[in-house]
């Protein structure tokens, strides 16, 4: 009885191996803490890779960015969303990297309007996550992304 036992567990984790399918946030990154000025835009503040576990491709629909700063929806225009479309691991809005989705400003948690980036089977993707900082922004707020 306890060989049939081993045989079915041996099953039953080829099965599991074989029906893989999954994505995985990798670790959220921020670039080092520094003032920003009033009015400045599409300022890096959060980067963070899914890696795509698949024989298929998938697609990347939304995300939901957090503040533990002392920011609030006045104090930021808007939030976008970057492809690293060189996979260089480095923010470049002005080419080749991709505008993939825009949120305006709202009271954290700020969730993006869906969107449709299409993630490549047995891939990891980076993106970034800008700021768009309001004119009158309150001096000494802080951001603190999640
Ligand atoms: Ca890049």
């Amino acid at each position: 009885m306890a060989k049939l036992l081993l045989a079915a567990l041996c099953l039953l984790g080829a099965g599991v191996l074989s029906a893989q399918d999954e994505n995985y946030l990798e670790a959220t990154t921020q670039p080092a803490t520094g003032n920003v000025q009033q009015g400045a835009t599409q300022r890096q503040c959060l980067s963070f890779a899914i890696m795509r576990l698949s024989n298929f491709g998938d697609t990347f629909q939304t995300v939901t960015v957090r503040n533990n700063g002392t920011a609030q929806a006045a104090d930021f225009n808007q939030l976008q969303i970057w492809f690293d479309a060189n996979d260089s691991d480095t923010y470049e809005p002005a080419g080749p990297d991709q505008l993939v989705a825009s949120a305006a400003s709202s009271a954290f948690p700020v969730t993006f309007p869906a969107f449709n980036h299409g993630i490549a089977a047995w891939s990891v993707f980076n993106y970034f996550i800008s700021v768009d900082v309001a004119a009158t922004a309150t001096v000494g707020a802080t951001f603190c992304w999640r």
